[in-house]
């Protein structure tokens, strides 16, 4: 054993974790070694003290804790509701920034939805369209398809018009997502173009900061939640052995791509690479963007973005009051704090590096859980019945009281966002919800085409076929009166 790193975790308080090495067996000794030597421990102290501090400190200001909430300044907040004409001229902007290849997607996939209740990665999930594409394909086909588009709007050769897409998952979704990309040939997209890259994880600590052994060789590991996607950024890809030095960012770089849509994997109704978006935060010189739906009712538990003591900021629902939550914005009538976040996000890749220099300031969040763990007297293993440890989770929208050109866009709900959480048949933010919602919206982009639906009859529409709406002039005075998949025109037609 590397006397070194034993010194190194005897001098952070962690010396502990070599209780057992006596009693290992070489090869265990090996492994241990091994994932001792991937974690660093000294972050490890520091995310923990900053993470309690920060809790401290929430819990000390919790009495004056409404006074510092803020709703948005006028001027970092823009909507496209009834606003036709910023819309078109955003996505113009964001075709043409597409169309130069400056355009780049990442997606979080880490995540392991657990509330619905299946083991697979939740982008493999098929919502009973009735193509039974499952998530990832119907993401896929937007990003093929706002390629051909740009293309197309800019005058550039359909190939030559690239939007890489890189996916981040964690340790227990990476090899499916992997090996379901590859069963079904990256969806159509070149292999290149596809990035995977793996979250980190943080050691579970006990309460006083201890990190926890899962068996007497191993220490118990956890997510290091979405906005592990920092980090993650940095850190080279490619499996060990392979010896590349490649991360993320130095990929993008590679490419020249400047601008990052970022999204959750959960939501069927994304437009990924949304040009608009991309436009919007393009013209107001944002580094940093989040889109945003309307909260309407007062009570919606749902976080949103505003300004907590003089910085952006997402603010849960249980941290404004009553009254906060009812405050109406006097010239609109809308509610104040209505900028429902949906984890929706823009970036420049400038701002994506600049990162690393203040990443040590943004505390972790701390998750109480029933963490199983190696008695360290008694060697035995424990299963607990209450919260023995903690884990510790950063969130993608950590980063916001950091950003100074900060753009929030507003959207339509109904058009952007439908998000899969539960199990099916719970009502809502379920298999059918994402469903119903897909399909209603590509009911809606018939009728605006000049075609027709029969009552109660399911149009299908391949993202392949219409990003958003457009490309469907030919079904003008079309009749739909039995269920259709539009794969592609000629077959609407036929
Ligand atoms: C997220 C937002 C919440 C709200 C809601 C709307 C965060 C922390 N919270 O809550 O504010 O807007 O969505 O839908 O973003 N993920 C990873 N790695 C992880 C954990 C999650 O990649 O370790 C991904 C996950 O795959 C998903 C996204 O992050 O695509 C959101 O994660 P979630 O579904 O766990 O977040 P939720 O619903 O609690």
């Amino acid at each position: 054993m590397s006397e070194t790193l034993r010194q190194k975790y005897e001098a952070a308080g962690q010396g502990h974790v070599f209780n057992f090495w006596s009693q290992l067996s070489e090869d265990d000794q090996k492994s241990l070694v091994s994932q001792l030597g991937s974690i660093d421990i000294e972050r490890v102290n520091r995310v923990y003290s900053n993470a309690i501090q920060s809790e401290k400190h929430a819990a000390e200001s919790n009495q004056s804790i409404h006074q510092g909430i803020e709703p948005l300044p006028e001027e970092s907040f823009e909507t496209i509701l009834g606003a036709p004409q910023k819309e078109a001229q955003w996505r113009e902007i964001g075709l043409e920034a597409i169309a130069d290849g400056k355009v780049g997607v990442l997606l979080m996939a880490g995540g392991q939805g657990t509330r619905l209740g299946s083991s697979a990665p939740k982008g493999c999930y098929d919502i009973g369209l009735p193509s039974h594409k499952p998530l990832f394909q119907i993401q896929a086909e937007r990003i093929a398809r706002i390629q051909q588009v740009a293309a197309q709007a800019k005058g550039k050769s359909p190939a030559s018009v690239v939007v890489p897409w890189y996916i981040m998952t964690s340790g227990p979704t990476r090899a499916n997502t992997e090996a379901f990309f590859e069963e079904h040939a990256y969806f159509g997209l070149e292999r290149n173009n596809v990035v995977f890259f793996e979250q980190g994880t943080l050691p579970c600590l006990s309460m006083d900061g201890k990190v926890l052994l899962e068996a007497p060789s191993r220490v118990a590991v956890a997510p290091d939640g979405n906005g592990g996607l920092y980090n993650a950024l940095r850190t080279p890809f490619h499996l060990p052995s392979s010896n590349s030095s490649t991360t993320v960012l130095s990929d993008m770089e590679s490419r020249g791509i400047q601008y990052v849509h970022a999204y959750g994997v959960d939501n069927c109704l994304v437009k990924v690479a949304d040009p608009v978006f991309v436009g919007c935060c393009l013209q107001k010189q944002a580094e940093c963007g989040s889109k945003v739906v309307r909260k309407t009712i007062p009570s919606e538990s749902v976080g949103v973005v505003a300004v907590r003591d003089g910085r952006y900021s997402v603010v849960e629902y249980s941290e404004i009051s009553k009254e906060q939550a009812e405050l109406r914005d006097p010239k609109t009538g809308e509610l104040a704090f209505r900028a429902a976040n949906i984890v929706n996000h823009f970036y420049t890749t400038k701002f994506l590096k600049a990162i690393e220099s203040f990443e040590d300031k943004m505390a972790f969040h701390i998750a109480r859980k029933k963490i199983p763990f190696v008695d360290l007297k008694t060697g035995e293993y424990s299963k607990p019945s209450k919260p023995n440890g903690m884990k510790l989770e950063l969130f993608v929208f950590d980063v916001f009281p950091f950003t100074h050109d900060f753009t929030v866009m507003e959207v339509e709900r109904t058009e952007e966002f439908s998000p899969l959480k539960n199990a099916p048949g719970t009502g809502s933010d379920d298999p059918q919800t994402s469903r119903r919602d897909i399909l209603a919206q590509q009911r809606r982009y018939l009728e605006q085409a000049g075609a027709t639906v029969a009552d109660g009859v399911e149009v299908e529409i391949s993202p392949l076929v219409s990003y958003a709406g457009e490309g469907l002039e030919s079904l003008r005075g079309k009749h739909f009166d039995k269920p259709t998949v539009l794969d592609k025109l000629s077959s609407a037609n036929a």
